[in-house]
């Protein structure tokens, strides 16, 4: 083995970057998107990128690069986390990086550079910093972009220091490997160590709005009310009625956020806004979903007298992983873990889905402890953190001298 990691030095970096924005209960994190945390945790990243002889930088929207010199294997994920999030969803992927980049610039090669994107986690889109830095949308499109708060990413972004005017060239990269918690079940439950990823689902993500009458919670009569909230209430039954010859086991949809204006005990709602987002790996799919819960909140709002409107759709084809690249990780997992790995979907998106855009990109999965994420619980053993590095160091030689 040419590159020496050092897991002791990985697993030091792993807890030192759980530290900023740590949640206080658990391992949990509190890292949103442009916070303090994330942004003290990117400096921090810097310094260890610029501590390994990688020449760093920050590009435009933030996400931060170690750089190796000429052409390159990337390897990254995002450091940016959940709300309420967990020490290590993302943050693997990034201390991976950060360590093989580091032992293979101290073994004199292979080159790898190493990246942490930022918003990841959607907190204005969905893996904004890699979508706009591979072109799958543009910065002024993505200025645009509102958090649940109103803040643009523009006024996000300008929070951060030296950002540069210009995006990292991405031919200077050969692939991207991406290592990730499974943030599911599966691997846990079969006492299995490694998984390699074959394909990411798709996704569309969106906000809906019901708009009604806002009046006393306490004269108005019943029949006499539009209250949006009743509204989004009667879509969400319809459409799970209506996906039901249209889903697989594996399709997903969620409503994970909802505001009601003005929110008060004694107000009937005057309006309701709330995400929706849907997943699947078939395109297809994705579509004919699209279709059911336009038609459905069109028909909701035409029945009970309510005006309906949408945000503008993000949406993420469903991406294979690079053949090639699978190979070497399954043979290096083959090597490390014999007998302990599988092959397996990602029903959870990632950046290697924006990159794959650009250039092969693989990933590899490690447990989750009772498949708990974006939660403060997530949690992965030691043993198996360390195994997902060495499988990673291992398939970095093998692609190096293939
Ligand atoms: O939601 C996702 O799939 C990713 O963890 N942000
Ligand atoms: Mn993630
Ligand atoms: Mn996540
Ligand atoms: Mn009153």
């Amino acid at each position: 083995m040419m590159i020496q990691i050092r897991p002791d030095r990985f697993l030091q970096d792993l807890h030192t970057l759980r530290q900023f924005g740590a949640a206080g209960v658990g391992k949990g994190v509190v890292r949103p998107a442009y916070s303090d945390p994330d942004i003290a945790a990117r400096e921090w990243l810097a310094e260890r990128y610029a501590d390994a002889g990688l020449k760093t930088r920050f590009d435009p929207v933030g996400s931060v690069w170690g750089l190796a010199k000429g052409q390159s294997l990337l390897i990254g994920s995002h450091s940016d986390s959940q709300p309420e999030g967990g020490w290590l969803d993302g943050a693997l992927g990034v201390v991976c990086g950060l360590e093989i980049a580091r032992a293979a610039m101290e073994a004199g090669g292979p080159a790898v550079s190493a990246v942490s994107f930022q918003d990841e986690e959607g907190r204005f889109g969905v893996t904004t910093g890699s979508r706009v830095w591979s072109g799958a949308t543009d910065l002024k499109s993505a200025d645009r972009l509102t958090d649940t708060q109103g803040l643009s990413f523009a006024d996000a972004r300008a929070r951060m220091r030296h950002l540069a005017g210009d995006f990292v060239d991405y031919k200077r990269f050969t692939g991207f490997l991406e290592a990730h918690i499974e943030q599911g079940p599966w691997l846990y439950e079969a006492g299995e160590a490694v998984g390699v990823v074959t394909d990411i689902v798709g996704i569309r993500d969106m906000r809906i709005t019901f708009e009604g009458e806002q009046n006393h919670a306490g004269t108005t009569p019943m029949h006499r009310r539009r209250d949006p909230l009743q509204a989004m209430a009667r879509f969400q039954v319809l459409i799970a009625e209506r996906f039901r010859n249209v889903v697989t086991p594996q399709t997903v949809w969620t409503t994970g956020h909802v505001d009601v204006h003005p929110g008060a005990h004694s107000i009937v709602p005057g309006r309701c806004t709330f995400s929706m987002q849907w997943r699947d790996g078939e395109t297809e799919r994705l579509k004919k979903m699209e279709e059911i819960i336009r038609d459905t909140a069109g028909e909701v709002a035409e029945d009970g007298g309510f005006s309906v409107s949408t945000s503008d759709l993000v949406g993420i084809e469903p991406v294979p992983m690079d053949a090639r690249m699978q190979a070497a990780l399954g043979d290096a997992a083959e090597d490390v873990a014999p007998g302990r790995w599988r092959r397996m979907q990602s029903g959870a998106l990632h950046d290697a889905a924006s990159v794959a855009r650009l250039m092969p990109v693989a990933m590899l999965f490690v447990p989750s402890i009772n498949g708990i994420s974006h939660a403060f619980a997530e949690d992965t053993r030691e043993e198996d953190l360390v195994t997902g590095l060495q499988v990673m160091a291992q398939a970095v030689e093998r692609m190096s001298v293939a």
